[in-house]
């Protein structure tokens, strides 16, 4: 019985072009609780589905700014684990051929040195006007250390109107610019690697049937089964910190074997 990792590499190792998948699961061992997990504190009793959205900030931004500011200042101080350095490294090995679809907007992927990578959702340091669009730099937010309590959010210096966070909210459309990058780099895969993602938020959750219906190859990294799980080539029962680096370690080890 072939381990998993050699049974992946096997995929990878046949493969020109990868898309890359992941979700909040690709954060959790780097301290940032996943998406669906209770929220802390304050927002312990809101369902974060409810709170990432435009109506729950319009009937109290205080609640939903504060929330955001609290999840920046929780993913400014974690530091990406060794599952997002093996990500980085693997993408040398396929050089343009390898393109990371995030739907996580904790930047984590950037900071451990991963270049093509498509944030889906949009990111926790990004902040603009409501009306205008006028972005808003996220420096100018003051007192990220003292995060616990609900906070106003300042308002656009052009229009006056509320500064939202620059993610996507559930009922927005994705960036077009993102979508279209993460499709054409799906469109081109030979394989799919789907991590730490529970696979039921749509349309990214889409993203492993583009490569399949080409007729590409899907493996799932994740310590839970999914709704993708029953359709991918490999299921790959394990947590991303764990799986990438000895992912990272088959594919540099078959290659000194060449
Ligand atoms: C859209 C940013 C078109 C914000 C996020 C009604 C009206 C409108 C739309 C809909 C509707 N009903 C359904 C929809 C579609 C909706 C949707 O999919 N809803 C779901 C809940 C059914 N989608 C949208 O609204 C999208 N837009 O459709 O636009 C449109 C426009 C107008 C009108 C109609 C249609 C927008 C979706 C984007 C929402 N924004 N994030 C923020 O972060 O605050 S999504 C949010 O969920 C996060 O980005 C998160 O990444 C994402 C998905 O969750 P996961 O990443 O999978 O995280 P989760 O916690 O769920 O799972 C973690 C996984 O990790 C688990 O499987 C676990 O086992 C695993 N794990 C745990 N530890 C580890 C691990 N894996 C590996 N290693 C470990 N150590
Ligand atoms: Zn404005």
């Amino acid at each position: 019985m072939t381990a998993p990792h050699e049974a992946t590499a096997d995929l990878l190792e046949q493969a020109r072009r990868v898309v890359v998948l992941t979700g909040a699961g690709m954060s959790a061992e780097s301290g940032v609780p996943t998406f669906r997990e209770a929220q802390t504190g304050l927002w312990a009793r809101f369902n974060p589905e409810e709170l990432a959205t435009e109506r729950a900030f319009r009937e109290n931004p205080a609640r939903v700014f504060g929330w955001y500011l609290q999840r920046l200042h929780a993913v400014r101080a974690a530091e990406p684990h060794a599952g997002y350095r093996a990500l980085a490294h693997l993408a040398q090995r396929f050089r343009d051929g390898f393109c990371i679809v995030t739907q996580n907007v904790d930047g984590l992927h950037a900071r451990a040195g991963s270049r093509n990578v498509v944030e889906l959702h949009g990111s926790l340091e990004a902040f603009r006007c409501i009306e205008c669009q006028l972005p808003f730099p996220a420096d100018q937010i003051g007192g990220l250390d003292d995060v616990q309590a609900e906070r106003p959010p300042p308002t656009c210096r052009e229009c006056g109107n509320l500064i939202r966070p620059g993610v996507v909210w559930f009922g927005e459309s994705l960036p077009s610019d993102a979508i279209g990058r993460a499709w054409r780099a799906a469109e081109e895969a030979d394989v799919a690697l789907v991590v730490g993602t529970s696979s039921l938020v749509y349309p990214a959750a889409n993203l492993p049937a583009v490569v399949r219906g080409r007729g590409g190859r899907v493996i799932e990294i994740n310590p839970d089964e999914t709704p993708l799980s029953p359709s991918v080539d490999l299921y790959w029962s394990a947590p991303a910190g764990e799986a990438l680096p000895l992912l990272a370690e088959a594919l540099a080890g078959s290659q000194e074997r060449r």
